[in-house]
């Protein structure tokens, strides 16, 4: 896993090179956000679970895909689904918290489309649900962290498309 000072750091030390000054620019960038990441860690924590909620009654639920035939369909699929709503959720705020998606490619999205494919998951109501979750993590956190947040959800769902 990478984050926003190691990613500078690293880019840095493969050319041998002190920082230049967009390197500086991006920890600038980085640290002046910091509250704002952890302030937004904290409130997604405490509402995570009505987070993902909303983001179900808004994306997929009522729809053929919890009906019978459908992939949420049965308690089983039901709980994986929003296990795995859950997962995106902490993983992308991990992310935001880092400044840096690689957690994402590490953790989340290896091997992940494959998986659906392989299982039937749909991928496109998954993307639905997580954009779902962007808008209601925006209208919780804000517009600054909200748009942070929005980075890596968007990730996720272009790492699942
Ligand atoms: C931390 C990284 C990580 C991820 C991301 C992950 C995802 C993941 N989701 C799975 C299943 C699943 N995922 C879903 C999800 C959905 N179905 C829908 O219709 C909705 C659109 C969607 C929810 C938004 C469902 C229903 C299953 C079970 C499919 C089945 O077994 O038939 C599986 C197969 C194994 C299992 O059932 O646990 C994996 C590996 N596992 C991990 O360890």
């Amino acid at each position: 896993m990478q984050d926003a000072i190691t990613a500078v750091i690293n880019a840095a030390d493969v050319q041998g090179k002190y920082l230049d000054s967009s390197a500086i620019e991006k920890l600038k960038k980085y640290f002046q956000t910091g509250e704002l990441r952890v302030r937004a860690a904290a409130t997604i924590a405490a509402n995570a679970a009505t987070i993902i909620k909303e983001a179900v009654a808004k994306s997929l639920l009522y729809s053929d895909i919890t009906r019978p035939g459908g992939n949420m369909y049965t308690t089983r699929r039901y709980a994986a689904c929003i296990r795995d709503l859950d997962y995106y959720l902490r993983y992308a705020t991990y992310a935001m918290l880092a400044g840096d998606p690689s957690i994402l490619d590490e953790r989340v999205l290896n091997g992940l489309k494959e998986t659906y494919n392989s299982l039937g998951v749909p991928i496109g109501a998954t993307i639905q649900a997580i954009q779902a979750m962007k808008e209601v993590t925006a209208g919780l956190v804000g517009p600054d962290a909200g748009k942070e947040m929005a980075v890596y959800f968007d990730y996720i769902c272009s790492g699942l498309s």
